[in-house]
């Protein structure tokens, strides 16, 4: 089977833009960087990388029969956003178990953000006091049991789709895209740096990319590095086998540290100064929770010429932005 062959069901504009950052290039004084940006790829609640893997799970959710989107994430999530306004799309119920993933003092974080929009798009949003974990969560399982209960027929998709079967698919098909980006403009990304945390995004570009000559660089934001390492590695064999595609090698996969601090959630001095020299040379937003830190991270590898000159990066913006609502504080 190939990716072709997987039933996809729009939600996007189109291909997500592509552009330079020019500014940022020139402060940096090495590699060339561009943008590839999911923050701008549908009209869909402010869009992101969630909306990007549910092309590829709708289809499945419509053949089940389902009434009720059943997902989860932190107070702050963005891939549950996602799903309330696919629901709303779909016409379905959305029930969201919003964890306490990040202890983040403001007194707007169950309030404002992404959470805020899912409450506007009618989603049934529960808190719970539980903390931070990528893995499937007995919250989520015991809200499929109460849809079922309350006579409903849910469906489950668990913290950032990550879990899901079809989960890698989206950011694999995003690696078509980006090849077909790289005809039209002529260019070639030797480099991707992304952000990964429950690790289908990244899995999914390692998959759509693999046996190829670039490097997909994943910065951890999670902070529990070890879980998200095997799971990036654990989607990405797994959806390259789904799509028919090469086997990924071990360097391949590649998840570094440095930048997410101690906490998932939890800004640290090199985040919060990713997110200013971004917005100040490139007009550009960033979150707090992802993107910060992988812009963190991005930042040093030019820096240090880890990532060398002569290189061309593209650096994925997965469209986190609704978070920073709740980080005033911070700035
Ligand atoms: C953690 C999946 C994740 C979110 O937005 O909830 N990125």
């Amino acid at each position: 089977m190939s990716l072709d062959d997987f039933d996809r069901y729009p939600l996007l504009f189109g291909p997500s833009p592509v552009h330079r950052l020019d500014r940022l290039t020139a402060h940096l004084g090495g590699a060339r960087i561009w943008a590839k940006r999911e923050d701008c790829n549908s009209g869909l609640a402010y869009g992101g990388n969630k909306t990007r893997k549910l092309e590829y799970i709708v289809p499945d959710i419509l053949a089940s029969g389902a009434d009720t989107l059943v997902s989860i994430g932190g107070y702050q999530s963005n891939h549950t956003r996602q799903v309330a306004a696919v629901a709303a799309r779909l016409g379905l119920k959305a029930r969201l178990v919003q964890e306490k993933w990040v202890d983040w003092p403001d007194v707007v974080n169950d309030k404002v953000g992404n959470i805020l929009l899912s409450r506007i798009m009618g989603a049934d949003v529960r808190l719970d006091p539980s903390g931070f974990d990528i893995g499937l969560r007995d919250s989520w399982e015991q809200a499929m049991e109460d849809v079922r209960a309350a006579g409903g027929t849910p469906y489950g998709i668990p913290a950032g789709a990550s879990e899901h079967r079809l989960g890698g698919l989206g950011f694999a098909q995003w690696a078509r895209e980006v090849e077909q980006q790289e005809q039209e403009l002529g260019v070639f990304f030797d480099t991707i740096v992304v952000c990964t945390v429950t690790g289908s995004t990244h899995a999914g570009m390692i998959a759509g990319f693999a046996g190829q000559n670039r490097r997909v660089i994943g910065i951890d934001a999670s902070a529990t590095i070890e879980k998200t390492r095997a799971q990036v590695e654990r989607i990405a064999r797994h959806t390259s086998a789904l799509i028919g595609g090469p086997e990924p090698r071990d360097d391949e996969i590649t998840v570094l540290d440095g930048w997410a601090g101690d906490l998932y959630g939890i800004p640290v001095a090199s985040t919060i100064d990713a997110i200013r020299l971004t917005g100040s040379l490139e007009g550009m937003i960033i979150d707090p929770v992802y993107e910060g830190k992988s812009m963190a991270g991005l930042i040093d590898l030019v820096t240090n010429r880890d990532i060398p000159t002569d290189s061309t990066v593209l650096y994925a913006h997965l469209g986190g932005q609704p978070a920073l609502n709740a980080y005033a504080g911070a700035f």
